[in-house]
Formats: C-alpha cells, sequence, structure tokens
C-alpha cells in the first residue's frame, strides 16, 4: 500500500471529525457535502472486494428518489448483486474510520476477509444526474487508484445499467455486452421478438407518457431511441431540463402521495408510468372518465408478470417452482389476489431489495417487487437451460411457441436488479400480448385502504422487528399497544419499523376503510412515541 500517497489523498477527502453513517437499506445515503470521505473510501472498499473475489464490481452514485440535495452510493458484487451482508459491516467500518486510523482499517479488513493485496482489481463505476455526481465520483476514482485498481467510468447511466454491466462482465459476455449499446440492443431485439406476432395481426401502436423524476431515465430514453421497438409510441416528461430532481414528481412521489406528478398532462385513460431519480423502479397509473386518479403500483405490477408467467409455463408443461416474493407494505389484497386465484405461493421478507433477491433466488422462477416498484425476476440457471432447450428442439409447436415467449422475456427482463426501462418494455410486451388495457389491468383486484405514515422520534433504533418486520419485539410493550389498536378495526393490519434510508419510523395500516387505515396508522404512531 502507498501510506504516503493514501495520507495525501484521505487529506483532499477528509472525514468530517465525528461523522458516523451506516451501509444500510440503500448503501450510504447523506447530504451531499457530507459524502467526499466516503465516496473515497468506497472506491478503495470496491478495489478490496475485487481482489476478494476475483471479479469486477460496481460503485454507484446515485440517491435514488431522495431530494437533489442529498447523494449516496451502493457497491455491486460479481453477478450485478447488491454487495454482500458481510461486506456491509467493512463498508460502515471503513467509512467510519478516522483519517489517521485509515491505513489500519483497510489492513485490518484485509485480514478479516482475507484479501490478497498483490492481485489486480478491476472496477465500474456509474453517476446520477445530480450535480454533485460528478465531483462525488471523482473521488471514488481517488479511492481505487490509491489502492492500485483499474476502473472503467460509464459516467452517467441509471443504476440497473451499472448492475448490468458488471453481470456482463463478469459472466464473459453470457448475459450480454457490457456497454449501453448491447444493453439497448438486447431489450430491443427481445420486445421485437415478443410482440411480432401481434403486431401482424394489425395491433396498434401503443402510447405512453412517461414522467422521468427529472432524472438518468430522460437521457437514456433519448440515447436509446435508435433502438426503441418502434411498436411503443413514448412521449418523456420531466426529462431534467426545466425542473429539479425528483421534486413532485418520480415513482416515489406519485406512490407516496397517490397522485400524479407535476409537469404530465394526463387525458383520461391514458397511459402513463413514472421512474424514479436512477430509474431503477417504475409505477403506472391513469386518470379515469370521472378524473379519478388509480395507481398501478409494484404489488399489481407483480401480478402482472405472475399470471403471464405462470401461463406460459403450464403451456411448456414443465414442472418449475415459481413463488413470488414481497414485503409487509404489499397490500393485503394484492397477496391475498396472488394466493388464492393466480394461485403461486407468496413469501414475505424484510425490506430491501437484497432480501427480496435473496429470496427470489431459491425458486426457478422468483418474482419479486417491492409495493413502490422496484422489483424484477429471476429465472434459475436450470430453468433458463430447460426453456431455451424447448425453444429450440421441442417438436410440439404449442409448446415450442410459449418457451420462445419464454426466453424472450428472460433476455427482456434485468435479472441483475429492478429496472425502469426493462420493467416498462415487459409490462407493455404483456399488455399487447395478452390484450389488456390499463383499465382491465387495474381491475384484476382491489386494494385494500392503507396509510403509511413517518414518525420522527429521538433514536429508531429502539424499535426491533421479527416476522419479516411484522411484529416489534422492542421496546416491550409496543407490540401489545399495536395489537389492541389492530383490534378495534375491521380487516386491519398495523407494523411499525425504522426506515434503513432516513431518520423515521414508518407505520402503516390497513383497514376496512381509507377513514379507518387514517386512524389506525395515526393512533399507532402515537403509541411509537
Ligand atoms: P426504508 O427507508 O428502509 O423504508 C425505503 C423503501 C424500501 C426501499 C429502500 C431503498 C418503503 C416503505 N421503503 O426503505 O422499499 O426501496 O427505501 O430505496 O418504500
Ligand atoms: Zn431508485
Amino acid at each position: 500500500m502507498d501510506v504516503e500517497g493514501l495520507k495525501k489523498y484521505s487529506a483532499l477527502h477528509p472525514k468530517p471529525a465525528g461523522l458516523t453513517l451506516q451501509y444500510g437499506t440503500a448503501g450510504f445515503r447523506s447530504k451531499a457535502q457530507q459524502l467526499e470521505h466516503i465516496m473515497f473510501r468506497m472506491g478503495m472498499l470496491a478495489v478490496l472486494r475485487s481482489r476478494a473475489t476475483g471479479a469486477t464490481i460496481g460503485v454507484m452514485v446515485t440517491a435514488s428518489h431522495n431530494p437533489e440535495e442529498d447523494n449516496g452510493v451502493k457497491l455491486v458484487d460479481p453477478l450485478g448483486e447488491m454487495l454482500h451482508p458481510s461486506w456491509e459491516e467493512y463498508a460502515t467500518q471503513l467509512a467510519n474510520a478516522e483519517d489517521q486510523e485509515l491505513q489500519k482499517t483497510v489492513t485490518e479488513i484485509c485480514q478479516k476477509a482475507a484479501v490478497n493485496q498483490q492481485k489486480d482489481a478491476s472496477v465500474f463505476i456509474g453517476r446520477d444526474t445530480r450535480p454533485s455526481s460528478k465531483e462525488l465520483s471523482q473521488a471514488v476514482i481517488d479511492g481505487i487508484s490509491i489502492l492500485g485498481g483499474q476502473y472503467h467510468d460509464y459516467g452517467l447511466v441509471t443504476t440497473p445499467q451499472l448492475h448490468y454491466m458488471v453481470c456482463c462482465q463478469n459472466t464473459q459476455g453470457q448475459y450480454g455486452e457490457p456497454t449501453l449499446e448491447g444493453y439497448y440492443q438486447k431489450l430491443s431485439k427481445a420486445f421485437t421478438e415478443l410482440i411480432k406476432k401481434s403486431l401482424s395481426s394489425g395491433e396498434a401502436q401503443r402510447q405512453l407518457k412517461i414522467d422521468c423524476a427529472n432524472g438518468i431515465g430522460a437521457l437514456k430514453l433519448a440515447e436509446m431511441e435508435t433502438y426503441f421497438p418502434k411498436e411503443v409510441q413514448i412521449q418523456v416528461y420531466n426529462d431534467g431540463t426545466k425542473e429539479k430532481l425528483n421534486h413532485l414528481c418520480g415513482a416515489d412521489f406519485v406512490k407516496v402521495h397517490q397522485k400524479p406528478p407535476k409537469g404530465l398532462d394526463m387525458k383520461p385513460n391514458e397511459s402513463c408510468c413514472s421512474f424514479d431519480g436512477d430509474a431503477d423502479r417504475i409505477v403506472y397509473y391513469y386518470m379515469d372518465t370521472a378524473g379519478h386518479f388509480h395507481l398501478i403500483d409494484g404489488d399489481k405490477i407483480a401480478t402482472l408478470f405472475s399470471i403471464f408467467l405462470k401461463e406460459l409455463l403450464a403451456k411448456v408443461g414443465q414442472t418449475l417452482k415459481m413463488a413470488v416474493v414481497q414485503t409487509a407494505y404489499a397490500n393485503g389484497s394484492s397477496t391475498r389476489y396472488l394466493e388464492e386465484t393466480v394461485q403461486v405461493p407468496v413469501h414475505c421478507v424484510k425490506t430491501g431489495v437484497k432480501h427480496l433477491h435473496h429470496k427470489a433466488q431459491e425458486f426457478d422462477v422468483g418474482i419479486y417487487f417491492e409495493a413502490n416498484g422496484h422489483g424484477t425476476v429471476l429465472f434459475s440457471k436450470a430453468a433458463e437451460n430447460t426453456i431455451r432447450q424447448l425453444a429450440k428442439e421441442e417438436k410440439d409447436d404449442a409448446k415450442r411457441e410459449a418457451a420462445k415467449v419464454l426466453e424472450n422475456m428472460i433476455d427482456l427482463i434485468n435479472q441483475t436488479v429492478g429496472d425502469a426501462i426493462s420493467d416498462m418494455l415487459v409490462i407493455e410486451a404483456i399488455l399487447t400480448l395478452k390484450g389488456l388495457t390499463l383499465q382491465q389491468w387495474d381491475a384484476l383486484y382491489t386494494d385494500f385502504p392503507s396509510r403509511l405514515l413517518k414518525v420522527q422520534v429521538a433514536d429508531r433504533q429502539v424499535i426491533d422487528t421479527t416476522d419479516a418486520e411484522r411484529r416489534a419485539v422492542t421496546p416491550p410493550g409496543l407490540q401489545e399497544k399495536i395489537d389492541a389498536l389492530v383490534k378495534k378495526y375491521k380487516l386491519s393490519r398495523a407494523f411499525v419499523r425504522p426506515s434503513g434510508t432516513e431518520d423515521v419510523v414508518r407505520v402503516y395500516a390497513e383497514a376496512d376503510t381509507q377513514e379507518n387505515a387514517d386512524a389506525l396508522a395515526h393512533e399507532v404512531s402515537l403509541a411509537v412515541y
């Protein structure tokens, strides 16, 4: 290790004394001014992780749906997954070491994680459109360089694009080409193949209005223009040329406020969707003729995917195990519909993509979505091989055709992480193939009335939970209070948990009417103080 160089560079990216941050649900997030040292150190950590795994590691500079003034960083593991939990601890340790302890901390991590400092290291970097992102990604580069790592800076990319690049690189091109062109070509080819048949039968062109949250999604859709399937005509709104990132728009805003974003003029029954700031989430919506807003969230996207994939799997006649993974925030009506009507097993895990992804890997076809619109589908290697083989060799026409559709779905879906552009194309393909309107999709089931609240408390960590965060084990007595409140309302449930991305406690409630869901959430939030 170049000790003198390390001293010099860490002085350029000094840690504010006493500041401690934690690698949380979505990596580090904070006000951008507080993150210089974090970026430098995460560049260093990516080098160590690369040496430990012998693979390329990703570093993405983004704070997703958070305000423009914030920023954040997360590491991407070899197959495009989130950083392994055992390394989150090292990330936190390195981030919080005082400047003079930096070298010692690196050595300690290398010992604990058996990192051979002599090995080559390779890191891919990406960033979102925040004004602070360029400079912060420069700090990441400094961190990589000081430990002797190689890097490739992709510059402005969506979070899922960076995940895709890392996966392509580490699978020697099996997953695709690690270039933006490779990504656009892969998606547009799979989409066109999928809907070819419907089009020849005279299907009209699809129209879609997209709110890009004034973020990276708009840039990437523009870049994709020449590859973008002609069958879907898109109109981009909130492209970042006029307004601030995520301000009164984007998937998170639309989901939380249950209303249309600013800057998108919506006519009755027009199909609309919103990406979030780094384009890894998507929600759909429309306005009915009476002017009522209808949100189609991640739960309904998971439902659409499940219906479609289940039908195809039945057609190919293979006993492939399919399941849906949700979190406690999934609307109870979606869980019931999936279990009782679609008849697919549903599993509930802790909040955070890494937990959903991990659980989904247990199945041949694992569909996961957070209610907020982050999700994807994972196909096991065995399932993928079976499907590709059937698509090529199966004699029975109907079976072979179904296998071909599945094969194109595999190629259209970004299996590394939720991806707004890919999910949007999957949704448009399914709606086209099934001849469904947004209204018909929305009508599959009706959400139970619900309310999500934030509560500010002195120390949110006093709340500890179990049962996929649906029950509080500490502080003593809190769960009993919640149980008593829930009993007062019909068809109700409620839970509380500390947020992993904000200094708040989240309260969620469902009940038979909106008034009751609101009242229950309010009463539970009082019990949290
Ligand atoms: P926290 O702040 O831990 O609730 C939020 C979202 C998660 C996930 C992460 C990462 C809700 C209720 N929580 O986590 O689903 O998306 O941010 O962005 O939406
Ligand atoms: Zn995001």
